[in-house]
């Protein structure tokens, strides 16, 4: 009888352990990009077929990266988080991006730390230029934490998104080539030029801004 209630008495400390420790707390838990070491903005273009540019090159590195710390209620790292557990959306409701079934993938699971980078591709369409974007893990948006106990703000990373799919309903047509050619041809600084259509990052929409869109029309992720 004593046996079994110690046997009961572990296997609720079991269950109540491991519940525990796989709960994301959204305010604990932080975020940020490897550009903000630079003082530079993450930019990257995506695409509802998931094949544009990687955000390992987005502020002119190579290996540059989104972060993302995954803790519990007691400030322990969630060690194990799947590649797929994460999402990327703007901080501005207005400026939603049209996303495909799994947005992002991270580069490997969550350490011991509960910390893992994401440098890859993402699918989907939409343009945000300002505004930032936030990262959710687990269906979980990341909360700033202003003061100890108390998270007011999304953490709305400093990323910009552009994508051949303006109008973000995650198929490339011609209702984003339209757009387009109003801006074709034009700089920063000309009333007319849409910095949505500069996925060369360049200030300019040109010829090669042009190759991309052509490369990724009729693409879709439905
Ligand atoms: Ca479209
Ligand atoms: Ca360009």
């Amino acid at each position: 009888m004593f046996k079994g209630k110690v046997f009961l008495f572990s296997l609720l400390i079991v269950l109540a352990t491991s519940v525990y420790a796989g709960e994301v707390d959204d305010c604990l838990s932080s975020a940020g990009t490897s550009c903000e070491l630079l003082d530079a903005t993450l930019e990257f273009s995506i695409c509802p077929a998931g094949d544009f540019e990687f955000i390992s090159g987005g502020c002119g590195g190579n290996a540059d990266y989104i972060w993302v710390e995954v803790l519990n209620g007691g400030g322990i790292g969630i060690e194990g988080i799947p590649w797929t557990d994460f999402w990327l959306n703007a901080c501005d409701p207005a400026q939603e991006l049209c996303l495909c079934a799994s947005p992002i993938a991270a580069d490997s699971l969550t350490n011991a730390n509960g910390r893992t980078t994401i440098s890859g591709r993402m699918a989907g369409g939409g343009c945000i230029l300002s505004g930032g974007m936030y990262i959710a893990v687990q269906g979980k948006p990341l909360w700033a934490e202003e003061t100890p106990g108390v998270c007011i703000d999304l953490i709305c990373l400093d990323i910009i998104v552009t994508s051949p799919d303006f109008t973000g309903d995650c198929l490339v047509s011609l209702a984003d080539y339209n757009p387009f050619l109003g801006t074709y041809n034009l700089a920063i600084g000309a009333p007319l030029f849409n910095k949505c259509f500069d996925f060369t990052n360049d200030d300019a929409v040109s010829l090669s801004d042009f190759a991309f869109l052509a490369e990724h029309y009729n693409h879709t992720c439905f």
